[in-house]
């Protein structure tokens, strides 16, 4: 068996795993990076676009700013289009000045193992068999397989960002978590093109065939979303009948400006919202998509997966420099808090936009039901104090600081 030594462990180089690492490197906090596939089949799943200034700020923290700041997009605000009307959530008024991002989770990946590469830390690619053994103790270590050898990596604490099917989680025994879950009864279809974005800002559509969602990556590539029944498989649909399923469910002015063209990319991701609790046992701590999933309806998965690193580098930080062990105990209920807003918010949205079919008794229920609908989409969209709702929350909730 060959060994290995480090100060913190991380399982997993998705965005959670890759910042915190550089953070902590940044700090003079040794750490080493295990994951289970290759740098390029990272790189590959298409997944968020929209950052937080929070996340925006700790990447520039990392010192890994330099191509976000360049050729990521401030977005001022974006559209909600109800059945073709379109109402405009103007977040810098909205919210005093703030603002959101949109610069892609696979650009952000890519300049973090660049960074990694050039500050020369290790990721150790496509290990297998990942075991986390006494974290209850303060000798926690990790034994797995790599390049055909057995390794015992010896740690003092261990950073599970392996996200929702990794093996951290687990690791915490059945009776000290408890698992918070709602699966949605539809997915997101998303596509990938070369083609200019339909509109400068994110237009979020509900429409009676469903919902849909306009976004991009830059002034060339677009992300197009369509809510689709958890049955249908990306086989099920053609590009051709993907364009036409969104220009019936687009506002008439903007369906009309579409500018379609060959998929570069086609996926399909179920809707989840899920949190563990406590997301720290001993000296392992969650991270991330490892500890909470939420649907992608407030764009809140990566930036929430961006707070709990903030907390758990606070607390590493302190850690390291003042000797002061105990702040660890902080981590869960400091990072939950604000997991709870970003759950309540995603499933909120995800509500309000999306067709879920009637489960009304009878007729006058459901247009009762239609009724309370019409008016919260009034209230939200329409109403100046309605809007604020959104707009803080879209932005954000500010990051906790330690006690
Ligand atoms: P990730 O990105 O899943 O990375 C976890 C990494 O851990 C590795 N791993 C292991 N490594 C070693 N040993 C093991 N046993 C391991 N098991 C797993 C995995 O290979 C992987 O590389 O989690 P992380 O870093 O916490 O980042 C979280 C974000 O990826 C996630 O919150 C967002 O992408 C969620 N999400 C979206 N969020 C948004 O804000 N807006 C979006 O539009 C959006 N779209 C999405 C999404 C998530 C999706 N998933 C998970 C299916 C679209 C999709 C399809
Ligand atoms: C995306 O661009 O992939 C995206 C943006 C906003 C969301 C979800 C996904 O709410």
């Amino acid at each position: 068996m060959k060994h290995l030594k480090t100060q913190v462990a991380i399982i997993g180089a998705g965005p959670s795993g890759l910042l915190l690492g550089q953070l902590l490197a940044k700090q003079g906090i040794d750490n080493i990076i295990l994951e289970r596939v290759t740098g390029d089949y990272v790189l590959g799943r298409i997944r968020a676009g929209i950052l937080e200034q929070g996340f925006v700020d700790l990447v520039r923290e990392a010192g890994v700013a330099q191509r976000m700041d360049t050729e990521g997009h401030v977005h001022d605000g974006f559209e909600i289009a109800v059945n073709g009307e379109s109402t405009r959530i103007d977040l810098k008024q909205l919210t005093q000045g703030k603002t959101v991002v949109c610069y892609g989770q696979t650009e952000i990946t890519r300049d973090l193992m660049e960074a990694r590469e050039q500050a020369d830390l290790q990721i150790l690619y496509e290990t297998s068999e990942v075991k986390l053994n006494e974290v209850k103790s303060d000798k926690p270590f990790i034994t797995f397989e790599y390049q055909g050898e057995t390794y015992r990596l010896d740690c003092d604490y261990i950073a599970g960002c392996d996200g929702f099917h990794g093996v951290s989680r687990k690791t915490i025994p059945e009776d000290k978590r408890t698992e918070h879950e709602r699966v949605y009864p539809f997915g997101w279809l998303g596509l990938l093109s070369d083609t200019p974005p339909v509109s400068d800002e994110l237009i979020y559509c509900k429409s009676e065939r469903g919902f849909a969602l306009a976004s991009m990556r830059s002034e060339t590539r677009s992300r197009y979303y369509l809510q689709v029944p958890l049955s249908d498989s990306t086989d099920d649909w053609s590009d051709d009948k993907f364009w036409d399923e969104l220009k019936k469910r687009l506002p008439a002015e903007a369906a009309e400006r579409l500018v379609t063209g060959p998929s570069i990319e086609k996926s399909i991701a179920p809707l989840r919202s899920f949190v563990c609790e406590p997301l720290q046992y001993g000296r392992l701590f969650l991270v991330g998509d490892a500890g909470h999933i939420v649907p992608p309806t407030g764009a809140k998965g990566l930036n929430l997966a961006a707070s709990d690193v903030s907390t758990l580098y606070k607390i590493l930080t302190r850690v390291y420099r003042d000797g002061d062990t105990d702040c660890i105990d902080q981590y869960s209920a400091i990072a939950l808090r604000r997991i709870w807003h970003g759950e309540r918010f995603s499933w909120w949205m995800s509500n309000m936009l999306h067709d879920y079919g009637s489960t009304a008794v009878s007729d006058m229920e459901a247009e009762t039901f239609d009724r309370f609908m019409d008016s919260e989409l009034d209230y939200y969209l329409h109403h100046e104090e309605g809007q604020k709702v959104i707009a803080n929350q879209y932005v954000g909730m500010p990051y906790e600081e330690l006690r």
